[in-house]
């Protein structure tokens, strides 16, 4: 699958990060609860590594709520704190506020004790289309940061006061994931993160119906009744790439037939991906904890080669 980003904004945006990083004292990281290992830079641990973080899953209102405790524990597990977010919904706003608070306690308190009033001050991390503009806007109360896909659009630094004591920078950080693990970018195809003029949309819909029946098959064959009467199912998911009988039994179940009583099957791809996304067919985490190192071997194999 071909994907290309920006190595130049790519560059840029990092230099900032790390410039902006110097004054800051927690890094809030955005990720989509629904993809926590595909839409994670794999630089993060290294670049934050002197830094007090938070993880903000974010999107979970289309995440499988099962999975999302299940990160949110294992994160804790491994010092970081996390909670589920979403930030298109105003209710959980002083949710992510104490979050940001309490990583950084221990240096206001130590820094009160010798009669410093300490401001903390934030910022606001993640590859492209996690929320980040729409959670720094919930968090600062007003439409401060544009909302949309502008990577590499920078303005001056500027401090959104959340708190007395606590600051966000109203530009966030920007990252790129991991595109080089085919699985990875798969997943941010799926849930919209790549734009879909740069795929094949048939493939790219088929290839997420087979992996939804394999989590889901009920709640796909009650969305597209077709696909509920499929019979060799698995042999059809084990061989994706060289059938569609997937997306033709969508485009049955709909009734988009062309000519000749073919599916129109890109119409139906279109309608897949635009249900899915919408959290429509159902709320479904993509990575599991379970995938954690299980694609990053693939790609060290083809290193060596
Ligand atoms: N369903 C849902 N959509 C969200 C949520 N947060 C952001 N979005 C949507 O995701 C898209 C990308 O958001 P944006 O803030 O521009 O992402 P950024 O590129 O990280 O700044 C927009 O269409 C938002 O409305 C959320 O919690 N749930
Ligand atoms: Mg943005």
């Amino acid at each position: 699958m071909l994907i290309q980003w920006y190595p130049g904004h790519m560059a840029k945006a990092r230099r900032m990060l790390i410039e902006n990083l110097k004054i800051i004292d927690v890094v809030v990281e955005i990720i989509d609860a629904r993809a926590p290992l595909s839409t994670r830079n794999p630089d993060f641990d290294d670049l934050f590594v002197q830094k007090k973080r938070v993880i903000i899953m974010n999107k979970s209102d289309l995440a499988s709520p099962v999975q999302t405790k299940r990160w949110i524990e294992y994160y804790k597990k491994n010092g970081i704190q996390a909670i589920e977010f979403v930030a298109t919904n105003s209710s959980r706003k002083k949710n992510a506020v104490d979050l940001i608070e309490k990583a950084a306690e221990d240096e206001v308190v130590r820094l009160k004790q010798k009669g410093v009033s300490k401001t903390v001050r934030a910022m606001v991390v993640g590859i492209p289309n996690v929320g980040k503009s729409t959670f720094i806007n919930r968090i600062a109360g007003a439409t401060r940061a544009q909302v949309g896909d502008k990577p590499g659009v920078t303005k001056g630094k500027q401090w959104v006061k959340i708190t007395p004591y606590l600051e966000l920078m109203d530009t966030p950080g920007l990252l790129w994931p991991k595109l080089e693990i085919e699985k990875y970018a798969q997943h941010l195809a799926f849930i919209g993160s790549v734009k879909d003029d740069v795929m094949d949309v048939e493939r790219l819909a088929n290839y997420l119906l087979g992996e939804l029946v394999l989590v889901c098959k009920d709640d796909v064959a009650l969305r597209y009744k077709k696909i509920g009467n499929i019979e060799n199912i698995e042999y059809i998911i084990s061989n994706i790439e060289s059938n569609y009988d997937l997306l033709e039994a969508v485009a049955r179940s709909r009734g988009f037939i062309l000519s000749g009583n073919e599916p129109d099957t890109e119409r139906a791809a279109r309608i897949v991906l635009d249900e899915f996304r919408a959290g429509k067919i159902t709320k479904i985490t993509l990575d599991r904890i379970e995938d954690i190192g299980k694609y990053d071997n693939v790609e060290d194999n083809n290193n060596e080669k």
